[in-house]
């Protein structure tokens, strides 16, 4: 058993074998200049400030071997998964499909809708192409993790009040144990951020829980020597 310091009070992780990261959407359509989220009117600043959080925390999964999940928002190319209205929604000049700086954006296999290079996934990694804001719509999120055992979600990711939190209503809804990494999401709007951390941890955990990423890597963080041979696994049993 593993005990993460969160809000409104301790996560429990059963075993290390029942969890996954999941990083939503870290993908050059929303954190480069030309992509999908900047099309849509935001300043990417916010966003990039989240990039070494995450690869802390990515570095601490894979460090102990834990299961990692990638998704991706992106459309096939001839868009036959990408409903009217969210093709017609905005009033931007460059749409969904539309030539941009990196490519089409937000269609699956541009170099614009390719996950970030500091966040690369490795061959071992799933990665989730996704239609939608939510991870478990119309993908095989579920099954995957279905197959893995996995019942703890520790989410990360863009952006907080859009693709993070309809994902974790999803999993919240059909049973997941969630935990939300506050230093390690983001948003084009820094309120929205802060009020859906609320909303995540009222009444309860209503959705689920927020820690910090120090609070996980401590917890999941294997105690090295100078020679950076593993000494103990610090409070976590694998
Ligand atoms: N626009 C915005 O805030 N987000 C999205 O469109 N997708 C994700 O959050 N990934």
């Amino acid at each position: 058993m593993v005990s993460i310091p969160a809000q409104p009070y301790d996560y429990e992780l059963p075993s290390l074998d029942r969890v996954a990261l999941v990083i939503i959407d870290m993908q050059r359509d929303f954190l480069e200049s030309g992509g999908f989220g900047e099309v849509l009117g935001n300043e990417i600043g916010q966003l990039r400030q989240i990039v070494p959080t995450v690869r802390q925390i990515l570095d601490t999964f894979r460090d102990r071997g834990l299961s990692i999940f990638h998704t991706l928002e992106g459309h096939q190319s001839d868009l036959s998964d990408c409903p009217p209205s969210k093709l017609k929604r905005g009033k931007s000049q460059l749409k969904i499909g539309d030539l941009g700086k990196m490519g089409r954006i937000l269609i699956l296999g541009e170099p614009g809708n390719e996950i970030i290079p500091e966040l690369q996934p490795l061959p071992n990694e799933v990665v989730i192409p996704k239609p939608g804001k939510g991870a478990f719509y119309q993908t095989n999120l579920r099954s995957c993790l279905q197959q893995q055992g996995i019942t703890h979600l520790i989410f990360t990711g863009v952006t907080t009040e859009v693709c993070v939190q309809t994902t974790m209503r999803e999993a919240n809804d059909r049973g997941y144990e969630c935990l939300l990494v506050e230093d390690a999401t983001a948003s084009y709007f820094p309120k929205f951020k802060q009020s859906t951390l609320e909303m995540i941890r009222a009444q309860g955990g209503i959705v689920g829980w927020t820690t910090t990423s120090n609070q996980i890597i401590q917890a999941l963080s294997l105690d090295r020597d100078l020679e950076g041979k593993i000494t103990t696994n610090n409070r976590a049993s694998v």
